[in-house]
């Protein structure tokens, strides 16, 4: 550092959230000077915007956690197979805490703009409290699903009652007690929403455009030997996930397709997978994202469960999803979603029909039709993988933004960088594995990967990095040829862009599975660096 071109610090971080906290954590390792900012009160992201009724994790809580410290992961008591969110934001807290990580993060606090230097090499970034600082690197910590995305319906600036979405929930207490409230959104917050929602409501109206596949949690509080077999298990168990498995769940792997097996067989072992609950119902065969065929024996499994769940038959009819195959949107897990529809304060309305005319001061009409609501939850998603990235105001190379670079669809290499933006790396970026894992197993890698990489070019006085624009191209590619094998761009997902309109339909996640992705990134920083350019900078530093 010199005074010519003072250094702020080492890395700036955007986000504390579980992919933030670990990169400061293991930044102060390194002996690095780092700043996270944090446009959130506290810790947590996901868990801590998302509180609303139901909300917990589909990852079961002995996964859903951090691996880098053994200490933390055999102390900590999980009360339930899925921890709830107040749970995960105890932990995270608890984390927080624990590694003294506050001192350096600075909340309430949005970053605005970043903007690369391209005499000095340095980032310099601009935060909402009007203050600008330089850095050397900056990560963006941002998270996949971040960006709560509010639907473009008519009239929902006149509804006169209360609108919540279910991804920026209040902090206070929300009490539905006594009140009419209609939901629109059937994904995941949605069917973890409406059972609770239903318990509290004198009516709930579910207005659903996309019929969703759903598998049963399960959920249970977990016992002392529960836990201790996991604890004792742990580092077998985090290894398989990281090196073995495409989502980095631990779970038998399946080693045959669904049409290998006899109509009795294969409806014994979805049963088999019903009854135990919860993600793994996907992996009990290895074709069912390759093959339609195959991917249609599930499907049918679980029409048939909602059949034979939901009392009214048009209203199981509705429920029975037939736009996507199994699977290609993300799978939710529930408890007791469909079953809620049989109680008389639960009504559905199909809005793929006749779509939502407008909102009133007091009802969501449809098919001219007024369906009064005291409050309205919007459980209708985000803009995901790079809705929070677009926020901020990226400049790389010659004045390019990343919004520009990315306007026909994200171009990262190894979703960890973009070639023309050096020095900023995404977590869990779009071209990497992310929304379709374990994230926590993800995000450590990724930081992992990141730090050792960061520690590689100090040792070696290297200031700059950047994706090579070829690299870029040929994994631009690989990403979608893998997909393109797969039943997954066949529907209208988030994973697609798709529930955005006017977003580039691409699909984003890299589908070519955790272990195998975990290996070519290991296999580039052992080659090191292939397909990124690492330089001195010009200019003293
Ligand atoms: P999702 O999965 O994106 O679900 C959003 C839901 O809202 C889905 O049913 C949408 O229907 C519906 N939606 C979105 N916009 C509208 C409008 N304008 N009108 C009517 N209905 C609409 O978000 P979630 O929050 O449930 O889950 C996100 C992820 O978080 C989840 O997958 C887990 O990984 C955790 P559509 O399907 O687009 O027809």
């Amino acid at each position: 550092t010199t005074a010519k071109s003072p250094v702020t610090y080492d890395v700036v971080v955007v986000g504390a959230g579980f992919a933030g906290m670990y990169m400061l954590h293991r930044l102060r390792g390194q002996g690095m000077t780092a700043r996270v900012y944090e446009q959130g009160s506290g810790v947590g992201g996901t868990w801590y915007w998302n509180r609303y009724p139901g909300a917990r994790c589909d990852v079961e809580s002995m996964q859903y956690s951090y691996s880098f410290c053994d200490d933390l992961q055999q102390e900590w008591d999980w009360s339930e197979r899925y921890a709830p969110q107040p749970e995960i934001l105890k932990y995270a807290n608890h984390v927080a805490d624990r590694f003294d990580l506050r001192k350096d993060i600075q909340f309430d606090t949005r970053v605005d703009r970043a903007e690369f230097d391209e005499t000095t090499s340095l980032w310099s970034v601009t935060t909402s409290d009007g203050r600008t600082v330089t850095a050397k690197f900056v990560v963006l910590a941002t998270g996949c699903l971040s960006n709560a995305r509010m639907p473009d319906i008519k009239g929902l600036d006149r509804f006169k009652g209360k609108v919540y979405h279910t991804g920026h929930w209040p902090h206070q207490e929300v009490d539905f007690t006594g009140l009419r409230v209609g939901v629109i959104g059937t994904g995941s917050s949605g069917i973890q929403s409406v059972p609770v929602i239903a318990e509290q409501a004198s009516h709930l109206t579910v207005f659903q455009r996309t019929a969703n596949f759903s598998i049963p949690a399960r959920n249970a509080p977990l016992t002392e030997e529960e836990r201790q077999k996991f604890r004792d298990n742990y580092p077998e168990i985090r290894r398989f996930a990281r090196e073995v498995t495409k989502n980095g769940i631990y779970t038998e792997m399946p080693d045959r397709g669904a049409l290998d097996d006899g109509d009795n067989e294969r409806r014994a072992k979805y049963e088999a997978r019903w009854n135990r609950g919860g993600l793994t119902f996907m992996s009990v065969y290895n074709n069912l994202a390759l093959d339609k065929a195959a991917n249609d024996t599930a499907a049918n499994f679980v029409r048939e469960k909602i059949a034979e769940i939901v009392n009214d038959p048009e209203t199981a009819k509705l429920l029975q999803p037939n736009n996507h195959p199994i699977g290609t949107k993300r799978i939710c897990i529930d408890t007791d979603y469909f079953a809620t529809f049989n109680r008389p304060n639960v009504t559905l309305i199909d809005i793929r029909s006749n779509p939502i005319e407008e909102i009133t001061e007091n009802a969501v009409r449809v098919a001219g039709k007024e369906y009064e609501v005291d409050a309205l939850v919007l459980a209708t998603g985000f803009d995901a993988m790079t809705g929070s990235v677009a926020k901020i105001d990226i400049k790389g190379r010659g004045g390019q933004t990343l919004n520009q670079k990315w306007a026909a669809g994200p171009r990262t290499y190894l979703g960890l960088m973009s070639a023309g933006f050096p020095n900023l790396f995404v977590v869990t970026g779009p071209g990497s594995p992310s929304v379709l894992s374990n994230m926590i197993v993800s995000i450590e890698q990724h930081v992992d990967w990141i730090t050792d990489c960061l520690a590689y070019m100090r040792d070696r006085g290297l200031d700059t990095m950047e994706a090579d624009v070829d690299a870029e191209d040929r994994w631009v590619a690989h990403v979608n040829e893998v997909a393109a094998a797969t039943l997954y761009p066949q529907a209208n997902s988030w994973y697609m862009g798709a529930n955005v309109p006017g977003k580039p339909r691409i699909f984003m996640p890299y589908i070519g599975g955790v272990g195998p992705y975990r290996q070519i990134c290991n296999d580039i920083a052992a080659k090191g660096y292939e397909g990124f350019v690492m330089e001195r900078a010009e200019a003293p530093r």
